[in-house]
């Protein structure tokens, strides 16, 4: 059975690479329908070969579309991801618009694919925050095994996260930089270049970020565990693809590094890369351009009885975005449409 699809957002950095996810993955596309603001009005990008124009995003966008896939911010899917649904689309929205709706499953396939059913409540399933996506493909194995109590993560993400726009203030304040010209923010409040940021997303009445809330949030609506104590500095580094993070948790069974690591061996969509003994560990640079979530470092934490350290790097525009939506896709084409 083929699908007709839309990309909403087509034209955006996340959008682009989901239109190179499902041709490499072969999608069963019938129609694919390319949706953007009328900045891009007819505009062509190019889907297996073909030139595809881009449309405006509007009210009547979703005639006969089976599958929405929604990358073009939050306000735009908190508008139309209804109208989508309404007429007959199921969307899969990557936007933080729908995340904690109740009614709304929060999918990682590797994790609760099962959960992707209840996309029958609103027509709408939601596709995680990037850097939260990694780490539960990374600790959902070991949370089976020894049943995690906390999480204390810090992040150094990607500019990419935050968009096209981000991807050239980093290569051109770099350029700046080096030929000993001043660096111009224009989307960062603080030179990126050569810097970090803890700073993600809004700051709120908590005096944490919004980003962090959302780690925070999200572990314990995938992992359905509301007991399960989540804290996270996260921080943006000058660093185009790929978002790395140190977790550290403490679990109720003991879990030691070498039983960690065969439990990660075995786990879905994890490379296990951790070899110091030849400086070996998993870098942004090798995760780019992957799918699978990288997880190296792993090493028991020496100060608590029951704790574990470990490194974890995955493209945050390919599985931490793009490749998690098409995957979320397929279980629909497959299962339930
Ligand atoms: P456009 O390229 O026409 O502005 P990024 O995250 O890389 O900045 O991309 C954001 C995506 O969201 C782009 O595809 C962008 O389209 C799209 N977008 C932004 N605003 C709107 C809007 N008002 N209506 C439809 N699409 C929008
Ligand atoms: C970043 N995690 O790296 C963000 C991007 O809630 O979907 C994705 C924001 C979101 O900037």
């Amino acid at each position: 059975k083929l699908f007709n699809v839309a990309v909403v957002g087509a034209t955006g950095a996340v959008g682009n690479q989901m239109l190179e996810v499902l041709a490499e993955r072969n999608f069963p596309v019938k129609e694919l329908r390319l949706l953007a603001s009328e900045r891009s009005e007819g505009k062509f990008l190019e889907f297996k070969g073909e030139q595809l124009v881009v449309q405006k995003l509007g009210r009547d966008s979703f005639k006969d579309i089976d599958i929405a896939l929604f990358s073009a911010g939050g306000s735009r899917s908190e508008e139309f991801c209804p109208i989508a649904a309404a007429s007959g689309a199921v969307c899969v929205d990557n936007s933080s618009a729908w995340r904690m709706d109740p009614d709304v499953p929060l999918v990682v396939p590797e994790v609760n694919p099962a959960d992707v059913a209840l996309h029958t409540n609103k027509g709408i399933i939601a596709n995680p925050n990037c850097s939260t996506i990694q780490m539960m493909v990374a600790l959902k194995p070991l949370h089976d095994y020894a049943k995690i109590k906390r999480i204390v993560v810090s992040t150094y993400q990607a500019v990419s996260g935050t968009g096209l726009n981000a991807i050239d203030e980093l290569r051109v304040q770099s350029g700046e930089l080096l030929n000993g010209r001043p660096a111009e923010c224009k989307v960062y409040p603080h030179q990126i270049a050569f810097n970090c940021l803890p700073h993600i997303d809004v700051f709120l009445d908590n005096g944490y970020t919004k980003e962090e809330m959302k780690m925070v949030n999200e572990t314990q609506k995938i992992l359905g565990d509301e007991s399960l104590r989540v804290t996270a500095t996260t921080v943006r580094v000058p660093v185009f693809y790929s978002h790395s993070e140190a977790v550290n948790i403490e679990t109720e069974k003991p879990l030691s590094a070498a039983k960690a690591r065969e439990l990660l061996a075995a786990a879905p969509g994890v490379k296990v890369v951790d070899d110091v003994a030849n400086l070996v560990y998993p870098t942004a640079i090798d995760a780019a351009g992957q799918d699978l979530t990288y997880v190296g470092r792993i090493r028991e934490d020496e100060s608590i009885d029951n704790g574990l350290n470990l490194w974890v790097v995955a493209d945050n525009l390919r599985k931490g975005a793009a490749t998690n939506a098409v995957q979320i896709a397929e279980l629909l084409a497959a299962k339930y449409l």
